[in-house]
């Protein structure tokens, strides 16, 4: 019999866009009035498009571009050869190219996943299965989320400023909220809680003295319940004393504490003395990482992301390992729409092991990609897409006017210090601060 075939890549299109964010803080800074995503197409020579999206950088859309070349008549289902031609000329990223931010900067695991969904969109079309069938198959129907808590700044980001987006006035209390005090942290959550259904809650730490996201985690425990399991995540800012001190004080309450401190050594140190697991998407952030993982105990629960971790297969080796290693496993966010949240509720239903509910900013943004518009969240959990492939059509009049708040808002890639120094001249991102 000769050979079968799949569908070829025709063509590739690169859109960077821009999304209304509003001005969250973390320990880097704080967020732009827009965050930047790309989005992915690919046609294949039959006419079927397969869509992703991953965090927008202009170095990164660069290397996508790059790409083209190399991937122009591949088939979409020979993703090992796709894999091994992307390695084969951007060579595989190191640990410093992650760079020291919360978020990821390589470009590698980027490109890949950016194509590999893409490809996965098309395949699931072409057999008439939703992508969680490609990984395996469905072990839940809904996968659950957590509400993600922010300090920030008043408003909703956007064109005006930190200002008055109208498609933000659905829950103010929470978006209003400047979060400097645990009651307002509170009103925060509940107003979350009551529009999506949540049933975890996770805190962005690191913005402030350690002592009062702390005081901020008892009152939402006093608020919530001993029922809602809690997170805290100061993103590697603590020092390894500071680390254990609040770890301690936080043990009675929290679900997991994540990155309290900064590299898989002072992690280990932290994990040895605390009774509370530790959580990471900033110190083992890599395959490559994972065997000093292991040997030092550097943490309980690895939180994946498919955009950083090189797709979603390789979400699921990530998976596999975490379970013969003993780790948790859960799901780490950025800013994102509907393409890069179907990609993750695919994943998120095939991964065998999920104790945990997965992180997602959907809540903070008022854009959105897909020609279905805003996905719904029941009791904090999104329904598992049963479409072929992702389940999700680009919306094109959206992705025409989201590109034009790109080009119109002049931002290149996500840099928090420079929007925090706006706020707070001579601001400097510091590593390890407290
Ligand atoms: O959006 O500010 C943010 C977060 O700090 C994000 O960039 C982190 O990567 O959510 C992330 C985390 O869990 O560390
Ligand atoms: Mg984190």
């Amino acid at each position: 019999m000769p050979e079968k075939t799949g569908p070829r890549i025709k063509d590739i299109t690169i859109t960077p866009i821009a999304i209304v964010d509003p001005p969250l803080l973390n320990a880097a800074g704080l967020h732009a009035p827009y965050a930047l995503r790309t989005i992915v197409e690919l046609v294949t020579d039959d006419g079927i498009s397969g869509i992703s999206e991953i965090p927008g950088n202009r170095a990164i859309d660069a290397a996508l571009h790059d790409s083209i070349d190399l991937l122009i008549g591949k088939d979409v289902f020979q993703l090992n050869e796709i894999r091994q031609v992307l390695i084969d000329q951007f060579g595989t990223d190191t640990a410093a190219e992650r760079g020291e931010t919360p978020w990821d900067q390589r470009k590698l695991v980027h490109i890949f996943s950016a194509i590999e969904v893409a490809c996965m969109d098309i395949i699931g079309k072409v057999t008439g299965r939703p992508i969680v069938d490609l990984l395996g198959g469905k072990m839940r129907d809904r996968v659950p989320f957590a509400a993600y808590l922010f300090y920030k700044y008043e408003g909703a980001g956007g064109e005006l400023g930190f200002g008055t987006d109208p498609a933000a006035t659905g829950w103010a209390a929470a978006r209003q909220a400047s979060g400097l005090t645990p009651a307002e942290l509170v009103a925060q959550a509940k107003a979350m809680c009551a529009a999506f259904g949540f049933q975890s809650i996770k805190l962005k730490g690191g913005v402030f003295e350690p002592q009062q996201e702390v005081d901020a985690m008892f009152a939402l425990h006093e608020a919530f319940g001993p029922d809602v399991p809690l997170r805290l995540d100061p993103n590697a800012i603590w020092k390894l004393e500071t680390g254990i001190k609040y770890g301690r004080q936080l043990e009675p309450i929290l679900e997991y504490l994540e990155d309290p401190v900064r590299g898989q050594e002072n992690m280990a140190q932290v994990r040895q003395v605390l009774t509370i697991p530790l959580a990471t998407n900033m110190c083992t952030t890599s395959f490559g990482d994972i065997p000093n993982s292991i040997r030092l105990g550097a943490e309980d629960i690895i939180l994946s992301d498919h955009h950083f971790w090189g797709g979603l297969r390789a979400s699921m080796t990530l998976a596999g390992i975490c379970e013969t290693f003993g780790r948790g496993l859960s799901m780490h966010s950025n800013s994102h729409l509907g393409i890069s949240l179907a990609a993750m509720v695919h994943l998120g239903a095939a991964i065998p092991h999920l104790t945990y509910a997965l992180d997602t900013h959907y809540p903070w943004q008022s854009d959105e990609v897909i020609t279905a518009g805003r996905f719904t969240f029941e009791e904090g959990a999104v329904l598992v897409p049963t479409e072929p492939g992702l389940g999700v059509e680009l919306d094109r009049v959206a992705l025409a006017r989201l590109h034009q708040n790109y080009l119109n808002c002049g931002l290149t890639k996500r840099d928090d210090e420079v929007e925090m120094q706006k706020i707070q001249p001579g601001w400097t991102f510091q590593s390890v601060r407290w």
